[in-house]
């Protein structure tokens, strides 16, 4: 069963339009910045609120960045799996993902390590989901379960996701 964090925060209802953007110096190709927009439109299809790139990073409300190790907000980074991303629940905005994994995009795990290949979607999806306000889930089908095996993708919403944001929204 999904949850939410304490005191259930969201993204105000008058927002029905969120915007997101990219650390400029990380430079990420199209192929990742589309995998992004992907994972955005799993979780727009299923709520009324819609998501958009924009070019300006200090005014967008969700800021997307990879970063190695201490990276000043506290929650340092620990190299190759242990946490792969983090992300702080609304109205922060804020997702960062651990620039030392091995992350794989397309289910692509040809060159990486099989141990250690992190599924970049199956990941964005998940802490998209916290972005919203969603807490863990129980429910092992959903994205928002705790748990994923290393160079596994998981990148559908369950029901489970999909009434819990519905809640929400
Ligand atoms: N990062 C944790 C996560 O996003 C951070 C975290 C720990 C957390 N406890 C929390 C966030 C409680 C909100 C509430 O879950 S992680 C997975 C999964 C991580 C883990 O790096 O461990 C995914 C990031 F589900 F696969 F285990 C993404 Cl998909
Ligand atoms: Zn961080
Ligand atoms: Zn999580």
């Amino acid at each position: 069963h999904y949850s939410f964090f304490p005191g259930k925060p969201s993204w105000p209802a008058s927002k029905n339009e969120l915007t997101y953007s990219f650390l400029p110096e990380n430079q990420l190709s199209e192929n990742v910045r589309s995998l992004f927009g992907r994972a955005f439109e799993r979780w727009s299809e299923v709520m009324s609120l819609t998501f958009t790139e924009t070019s300006s990073f200090g005014k967008a409300d969700i800021k997307i960045g990879f970063f190695s190790g201490d990276h000043g907000d506290g929650e340092a980074f620990d190299g190759v799996l242990g946490t792969l991303a983090h992300a702080f629940m609304p109205p922060l905005g804020l997702f960062h993902l651990d620039g030392d994994e091995n992350w794989v995009t397309d289910g692509d795990f040809i060159n990486a390590s099989p141990l250690s290949a992190v599924d970049l979607e199956s990941v964005a999806v998940h802490e998209i989901g916290h972005i919203l306000g969603l807490g863990h889930s129980s429910n092992e089908e959903a994205i928002m379960f705790p748990t994923i095996s290393s160079g596994m993708r998981k990148v559908e919403l369950a029901n489970d996701d999909i009434m819990g944001i519905q809640e929400l929204y």
